[in-house]
């Protein structure tokens, strides 16, 4: 078999072999269908001209829809990747399908767009997120600050909008902001950046109007606003997004600011004592040449060794700093991890090489704009993050929202190698589960696919546990990594799941591992999800996503999957790499979605071990605040 074999059709079922053994926690399945790998059966996209004829679609041309707003007013929202419908093509998308896409347990709005969550924190049991909501379209602008409460991280109810674009120093957004609990009088300082008429950024403080209030339902704005201005050196476009303030031995708040000069991304940091007056500190807390504008900067402590969280202004022995930026000029997040100073107010990453925007990412998917708070209710850090759309925006009009957040993850460092973060989707999701379905072992052969018999697959959590057999001997020197997908096969790999799948596999999402034998003794393992043949809608974005992962001393590859109508958001290796993807499929949507396992490596048969759950729906809708 050549190693790059293309996956086109689905093979004639003449081709299909009838054989292998599942076993199912505590029964044996004989005799299900696998269908060979190795004779095409990763479907790729069929011609236009069959596609047209076979599905019944056609494609139409689309007026151009109205340009993105953001660059124009000194931020960038759906700019990267570059599918805003140049061509103006699209799928003859029906109601239906967009109603498919909607999310049934993440977080989103119930109509327009939403992009990063600002302020989240927990107050009188609830917790609290903010979100960049533009009321009124389902593009960018307009920019205000929507409000929602849950209970468990999980349900929500939406309240009434908290901030809006009211006055001259927030006029063009309510953009990105942070939430400080004043340890000693309770306050909370809301800092956020407004975005003025002539697109200036600059930082604003607001505060609940009434404390003794669980939802936090009317903010109050400062008259001292705007609190910080551009300072000297610093473009008026590039200053937003101050973080959670922590407090420094000197008993001042300190407060940093994303930015940068040209192409040097840089952290500013402030002094306060009341977060109405600071004072500018004559050096960066960081910065990285070459990595542009650093947005939503987060700076926040982890255990060396443990699995809490810490308060923000935790430091001392046994304490490590994460810095995190979300690049605009690529819109991905990365991190590093350091150590920070926290008289001199410096923070140095452990490994220089893999600094804050040339190393780590959160997120090897579609994500950004991320935020962390810490959760004093049950002392963990919990992650969240933003993700975007990758269909046109044309299709983002026509469905009436866009975007959506990922499911709240706890963050803590990863003491085996101690320069990763673990995220974990927090525990109250599994409240969400439904019928569950286990399987023991299922033997995965070279080039084969085999149907999990779970039902209707569109809500999903999976775990998956892979050990693999070599069946020949080792072949080290290959350099396959997640780029050529699924469908590019060599000695080891690829092998995982096919989520959100047709019966036929026309339409497949595989999220798998790719072991290589780089050197007789050494194995790289990648983690990826390949999106190209996701869907036959053509303007879609697809590509395949991925990152090596580490696998560290005798650990099994293991996954685990959250599929939710158009997102399928993966985590390897306990976390240690997450990929969220977007993607919108045609056909196997509703009762045809189908999860699937394979393996198309050459030399080796896999067993798998699988828990999946299907999962209820969360409870997100508007807050009946008449029957308060
Ligand atoms: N989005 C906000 C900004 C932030 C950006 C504006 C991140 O505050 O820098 O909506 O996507």
């Amino acid at each position: 078999m050549a190693p790059d074999t293309p996956l086109l059709d689905p093979p004639p079922s003449s081709t299909r072999r009838r054989h292998g053994l599942i076993k199912q926690c505590g029964l044996i399945l004989p005799s299900l269908v696998i269908f060979s790998v190795g004779l095409l059966t990763l479907a790729g996209h069929r011609s236009q001209q069959s596609l047209s004829i076979s599905a019944g679609v056609a494609h139409h041309q689309a007026p151009a829809p109205a340009p993105a707003r953001g660059l124009r007013e000194g931020v960038s929202a759906k700019s990267i990747p570059g599918n805003l419908d140049e061509e103006g093509v699209s799928y003859n998308w029906t109601n239906a399908m967009f109603a498919w896409q909607r999310t049934a347990y993440h977080f989103q709005p119930q109509r327009n767009w939403m992009n990063g969550f600002a302020g989240p924190m927990y107050h009188k049991g609830w917790y609290h997120i903010f979100y960049q909501y533009n009321p009124y379209s389902a593009v960018w602008g307009n920019i205000t600050w929507g409000h929602a409460v849950s209970r468990d991280l999980i349900h929500w109810l939406i309240l009434p909008l908290a901030l809006i674009p009211d006055n001259w120093y927030d006029i063009n957004g309510v953009w990105t902001g942070s939430a400080t609990r004043h340890p000693e009088d309770g306050n909370i300082y809301m800092l956020y950046t407004g975005s003025t008429g002539n697109l200036t950024q600059v930082q604003n403080l607001a505060h609940p109007a009434d404390l003794a209030d669980p939802l936090l339902l009317r903010w109050v704005k400062s008259p001292a606003n705007p609190i910080l201005l551009p300072p000297p050196g610093i473009g008026p476009k590039d200053f937003r997004d101050p973080t959670t303030a922590w407090l420094g031995p000197d008993g001042l708040w300190r407060v940093a600011i994303g930015s940068r000069v040209e192409k040097l991304g840089l952290t500013l940091v402030y002094k306060t004592d009341d977060f109405v007056s600071y004072e500018l500190l004559d050096h960066y807390l960081h910065s990285v040449p070459g990595t542009g504008m650093w947005e939503c900067v987060d700076f926040y402590p982890v255990l060396v060794n443990g699995t809490k969280g810490l308060d923000t202004s935790a430091v001392g022995e046994g304490i490590k700093h994460v810095l995190k930026a979300s690049l605009d000029d690529t819109k991905l997040d990365h991190f590093a991890v350091g150590t920070y100073d926290p008289v001199k107010d410096l923070w140095t990453p452990d490994d220089p090489e893999s600094d804050v925007g040339i190393g780590l990412k959160y997120d090897y998917g579609r994500y950004y704009a991320s935020k962390t708070f810490y959760d004093e209710e049950k002392q963990r850090r919990i992650l969240w993050g933003w993700i975007n759309e990758t269909d046109t925006e044309f299709d983002d009009l026509k469905k009436g929202w866009a975007s959506l957040q990922t499911i709240p993850r706890t963050v803590v460092l990863d003491s085996k190698t101690g320069r990763d973060l673990l995220q974990w989707p927090v525990e109250e999701i599994e409240s969400l589960r439904l019928n569950f379905f286990c399987f023991d072992e299922v033997l995965v052969g070279p080039g084969s696919v085999v149907p999990l018999h779970i039902g209707s697959a569109t809500q999903l959590d999976i775990t998956a546990e892979f050990e693999v057999e070599l069946i020949s001997g080792k072949k080290p020197g290959e350099e396959n990594r997640c780029d050529g997908g699924a469908a590019e096969r060599s000695s080891l790999g690829p092998f995982g799941i096919l989520a959100l799948a047709d019966a036929s596999l026309s339409e497949l999402t595989p999220v798998f591992f790719r072991p290589v034998q780089t050197t007789l003794d050494t194995v790289t393992t990648y983690f990826c999800t390949d999106q190209t043949r996701s869907s036959m809608a053509p303007e879609v974005f697809k590509v395949v996503y991925g990152s090596s992962i580490p696998v560290v001393g005798d650990e099994k590859l293991e996954m685990r999957v959250l599929v939710d109508h158009s997102i399928v958001e993966s985590f390897g290796q306990g976390g240690r790499r997450v990929i969220s993807s977007r993607v919108y499929p045609t056909r196997a949507i509703y009762g045809d979605a189908r999860l699937f396992l394979f393996n198309n490596a050459t030399d080796v048969n896999v067993k798998v071990k699988l828990k999946i759950w299907e999962m209820n729906s969360a409870f997100i809708r508007p807050f009946a605040l008449d029957q308060l």
